[in-house]
Order: C-alpha cells, then structure tokens, then sequence
C-alpha cells in the first residue's frame, strides 16, 4: 500500500491512523518514495510548541527545483508544465514544457545571481499572472533566495510596508498589468512605493502591456534582454532542509502584515503530498487552480505542489467575468481541465449570472472540483456541483491558511463522502482539536468550539520573518502547546468538520483575509475623522463585506458626507488596495466602549449585521447611550 495515493475510504482511515500513530515513519516514507534529496536526513521531526520550534527532515539537503523540475526532464521533459492562458481570449495561449521551464528557470536565476543575488537574500516579486511570476518564484529557488510576492492588487503603501520589512533589495515588476479591460500601471506604483524603500537597488521589468513608463537610470532594467543574454543552465543551490523557501505576508488582527516564514523540505513534502490526494491528481491531467500566485493558494497549487508532481497547471491571466461570466468555462473548455480549483465568491459571483454561460461550454472533462478561501455556502455548493460538476464531479471544499502551508481539512475525492458546508476530515497527518474557552479540548463529536492543531505537520510555517515572539503569541499562546487557526469549527455526529469562521478581528472579504486594525489605521489619517471602526457584514457575493463606524472630529451636514464616504474610501485604496474598501460608512457620534476603553465590536457586528434583538448585555458598557443612536442611523 502506499501512503501517497490514497483511493477509498477504507484506505483513507488506515494511512490517517497510521499517520497519528507514528508521524515521523508516516512523513519519512512519503519524503523516501517521492522526491529527490541530495543528502538524507538525520531527523524526520524535531519539535517543542512552547518555543515553538518545529524542524522536518533536519540535516537533509535539497533544492526544490530538482524536485519541481529536473527529475521531470528525463520522463516528462516534453510534457507541458505551465499553461498560460492570457487576459485576451484573442491572444494565444503558451504551453510551457518541463524542458522549457528548466531553462526559463535557469536564465532567470542567473540573471539574479549576476545582479548579486545570493542564497538567503529576499527578493521582493510584484508581478501579474504571467509565466514570468511562476519562473520568478522558481528562479529565486534555484539560487536559494527567499522571495516574497506581493499581490499586485495591493497598493504602493502596502508594498513598501512588505518591501521594508523583509529588507528586499531587488524587485521584480513589470510595466503594466491586464485586467478584463483594464490596465493597470503596476511600474508607477512600485515608483511611488520606492520613495520610501532605500535599500532596493535593481528593479527588474518584465514588459507586457508595453505601455510608456520611467526607467530610472541604473535601477531599474528592462528584463528580456538580460535573459536573451544570460546562460541557459544554472546549478541549482542546495539547501539545508529549513532553510526559508519564501515569505508570504498575511494579515493578523493587530498590527502590521505578519511575514509567514515557509521552509524547503516540508513545505515541498506537504505541498505534493496534499496535491496529490486531494485533487486525485493522475499523470496527464490538466490541473486548474484560479487564485492568483500572489496568495498561498497560487503558490502551493498553482506553483509547488503541482510542480513537485510532474503536473499540467493552468496559469489564467485574466478575470471571471472578461470579456463575458462564461470565461472561466471557456477556458475549462479549451485546455480540457480535469480538476477545477476557485474560491466561493467567484462562484457566487457566476451564479447570479445567466446558466446560458456555462451551458453553452463543454465541461465534460471536468472530474473534480475544489473551494477555498472561505465557508462555501450551501446554494453556491449546490450550484457549483449541478451546473458545473453536473452532479457527476466531488467538490473538495479545502480548509487551510497562508501559515498552514498547504490543505489541512478537506475530502479525498472518491473516498470521503462530501456534505455542503462541511471541510469533512483531517487530512494524514493533520490532528485538529476544538477547544472550549476555558482552554479544555473539546472530545467526542457533536462539539463546536476553537480551532486548534496539536501535532506538528511538515507545512506549517516555522515564523514570522523577524519577530518569532509574534509568532509565538499570535499562534501557540492561547492554547498550550498548540497551534491556534483563528477559526471556529464545529464537529458533528460522525466527526465531520465544519468551519464556522474567524474568532478573531480578521474578516474574510472574496476570500481575501482584511485585518480591521491597519483598515481603521487608514481611516483614522483622513483629517476630519476622529475614531473608527470596522466590522463585517453577510453580503451575497463577497461572502462579507465591510461595514465602517466612523467619528468625524465635528459631525457637520450630512450633504458633506458622501464626498467623505469616497475620500475615506480614496485613503483605504492607497494605503492597501481597492479589495479593503467600504459598502458601508456611518458616521457617528461615538462607539460603544468598556470601561477599559476597548472598542465592543461584538455590538457593532449585531448592529451591521441587523440582529439587534439580541444585543446582550450593554449595562457594563462606559456609554451604553450611544448603542441606540447607532442604531438609528444604521445604513441598511
Ligand atoms: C488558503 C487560504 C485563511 C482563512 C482561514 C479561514 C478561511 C480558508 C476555508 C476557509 C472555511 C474553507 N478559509 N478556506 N473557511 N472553509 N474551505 O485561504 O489562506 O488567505 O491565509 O486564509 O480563510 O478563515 O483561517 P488564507
């Protein structure tokens, strides 16, 4: 048997109970059977939670590379890796072979290395869905740089922030971006962000909207040109077993964006391993995941996990909805894509549309279909597996996070039975615990309470870049020796999971996670307002929306506060991107407080949400007065 491909559910409770019983053989033969180390481990697992430090396969050497690409030449060298599917329908698509990714790789890394890039430097990569980011990824691997990509739908505030905080010194862009039938000038934005980065020295450009930018002299390179020269092969770095792969920025609750720290060896194990099982992943397949690369999604299943298995997977420059809502299946049409991979807003975006856009493609290539990034409601799962998987595909709804690494919750297609709403079982090697709040694990079923994980898994991010007390308090304090998720869940008569959302001041807008404390921090810098605060709303499509509370320093006419309501929401684009924007602003007189001057957003929430029957008890509050006149101004 083995532990790598799992087929029935028999199958499935064998290799999990194998997996808690002895999780270092576990993890040790699925690292032995798959991949290509340059030296053997000492260890397979070295770990204490209170610190926390975790180390998977210590002493191996590796390059994730090799794994991703070279050991594939010799069997798959002409099988394409990467399929590019442009923005344009128009435009032709790319089809990238393995042989040709090694040497795109190759070029790209040795136009780093020239620039003075070495093993352990940060490279910071903001780039659009084009090849150019997946080889970027790749090309900083190879050398052993650290990359941290930058979602270019964020802001140059927001980038700066990320640039300075990693100490980048070379970043990666390009002149200009497509999006449906926009473009975006993503140069001028990484400009205006370098005012306030010193220490980057070289931006290298990727041209692909060929619009007319600013050079600036000595800094900034156009990139092709430095590829046509460079040499095609380049030696691939090895790297010791945890050393850092990447930073991926995440938003916490407080405070500024948290630099996850991933590492090569079990983030490579975990991330094949997962892809492999969850998406029944068979050679010749053709793997489609639609998050952008400046995510974890993009990055463990667009990039490194479907990589790490010889895959086909699909690179999608463009939007749902470009040039009409059937985009999506045209393009499954077209590359006949076996396993489709997308977030629950998109899918309730296309259900509101006509059944016309998905009827008139074929998706019968279609075998199985994944969600992520948030709760996937019971009418978009229902949608999704009628007119999509026209009742014939598994819906694989996958529960992680950026600090995760890779999937940890989620149904094997064929094995597990799948209900709407239900993330099902721990993945191997995943051991979730629900906590009440008192701290005691919740046993047995039927239970609901705080999501936690109790054993080590090879994925899990190791730090946050440059603060590991951050790391231990945001994650492992709460709950002694394990890590906390953030999340609530509930465990039902079988043991099925169901995530039920965040704990915390984090709010999952489309699918992106928006901590409310740098959103207000953004507000609070308009000259007229005072105070603020933010909580989320249900909203159909976005999953939630964003619902602002705000004190202007004096209150004035209400004529005047539609063009605040545009300018506060001008100050929340430039400072992270257009994704944190408010639906709905109301301005007020005061918020309700505790006596410890602590904002109640549990009231505010009830408030926004329109449950205000329920509100509880508001007698503690410092000016319990206030709670009504919020109420009456509620924006419906
Ligand atoms: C992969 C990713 C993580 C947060 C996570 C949770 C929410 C993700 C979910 C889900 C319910 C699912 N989330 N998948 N909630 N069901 N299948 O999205 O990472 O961007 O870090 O977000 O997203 O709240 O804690 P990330």
């Amino acid at each position: 048997m083995s532990n790598y491909h799992i087929k029935n559910l028999e199958e499935y409770f064998q290799v999990y109970r194998k997996s808690v019983r002895d999780p270092e053989n576990f993890w040790e033969e699925v690292a032995e059977e798959n991949f290509l180390w340059r030296k053997r481990w000492d260890k397979v697992l070295e770990y204490d939670l209170s610190k926390p430090e975790v180390s998977w396969y210590k002493g191996a050497k590796l390059n994730i590379t090799e794994n991703c690409i070279d050991r594939h030449i010799y069997s798959r060298g002409d099988k394409t890796a990467i399929i590019f599917e442009p923005n344009d329908p128009s435009e032709k698509a790319e089809h990238i072979t393995y042989k040709q990714l090694h040497e795109r790789v190759c070029k790209f890394a040795n136009v780093l290395q020239d620039h003075g890039v070495k093993k352990g430097d940060r490279v910071c990569i903001y780039l659009p869905m084009i090849p150019e980011l997946a080889i970027s990824l790749l090309a900083c691997a190879r050398i052993g740089a650290i990359h941290s990509v930058v979602f270019a739908g964020f802001s140059s505030t927001a980038l700066h922030t990320r640039i300075n905080d990693s100490d980048c010194k070379i970043v990666i862009t390009s002149d200009g971006a497509y999006r449906g039938n926009k473009t975006i000038d993503l140069k001028g934005i990484v400009d205006e962000a370098l005012e306030s980065c010193p220490n980057v020295n070289t931006v290298l450009v990727v041209k692909r909207i060929n619009s007319d930018i600013h050079m600036k002299p000595k800094r900034d390179k156009w990139l092709q040109p430095l590829l046509d020269e460079a040499y095609h092969d380049c030696v691939p770095v090895l790297m010791d077993a945890e050393d850092p792969l990447f930073i991926l920025y995440t938003s916490g609750s407080t405070g500024k964006p948290k630099g996850m720290v991933h590492t090569t060896a079990g983030y490579m194990v975990y991330t094949a391993y997962t892809f492999k099982n969850v998406f029944q992943y068979r050679e010749n397949d053709v793997f489609w995941c639609t998050a952008d690369i400046g995510w974890v999604t993009g990055h463990s299943y667009i990039v490194y996990g479907p990589l790490a298995n010889g895959a086909t997977t699909v690179l999608f420059e463009g939007v749902p909805s470009y040039p009409d809502f059937g985009r999506f299946w045209e393009v499954v049409q077209k590359h006949k894509v076996n396993q489709f991979y997308t977030a629950p807003t998109a899918i309730r975006a296309l259900a509101k549309e006509q059944l016309g856009f998905s009827e008139k493609h074929d998706l019968s290539s279609l075998k199985i279909l994944g969600s992520v990034g948030e709760p996937i409601n019971e009418e978009a799962w229902h949608w999704y597996n009628d007119n999509i998987g026209k009742k014939n595909c598994p819906i694989v709804d996958t529960w992680w996070q950026t600090e995760t690494g890779g999937i940890m919750i989620s149904p094997i297609p064929y094995s597990t039975p799948t209900i709407p709403t239900y993330a099902t079982l721990p993945l191997p090697g995943v051991q979730p615990a629900l906590m009440d709040e008192n701290g005691n694990e919740l046993k047995g079923n039927l239970v609901s309470g705080r999501l936690c994980i109790k054993f080590p898994w090879p994925g899990m991010a190791r730090t946050i870049w440059g603060n590991h007390d951050r790391y231990r308090d945001t994650y492992f304090s709460a709950y002694k020796d394990k890590y906390f998720t953030g999340d609530g869940a509930l465990r039902d008569s079988t043991g099925y999971y169901r995530i039920t959302g965040r704990v915390d001041d984090v709010i999952i807008v489309s699918g992106h996670n928006l901590g409310t404390a740098p959103i207000e921090d953004a507000i609070n810098e308009h000259p007229a307002v005072a105070e603020s605060a933010i909580v989320g709303f249900p909203h159909e499509v976005k999953g939630n929306a964003l619902y602002g509370f705000v004190i202007l320093k004096e209150f004035g006419e209400t004529r005047v506060h539609d063009n605040l309501r545009n300018e506060i929401n001008q100050i929340i684009t430039e400072h992270i991107g257009p994704i944190a924007k408010l639906d709905k602003i109301q301005f007020t007189t005061g918020l309700p407080k505790t006596r410890s001057g602590k904002i109640m957003r549990r009231i505010l929430r009830k408030i926004a949400e329109k449950e205000t029957g329920n509100l509880g008890d508001i007698s503690t509050l410092l000016n319990p007065e206030v709670v009504q006149e919020i109420m009456d101004g509620a924006i419906s």
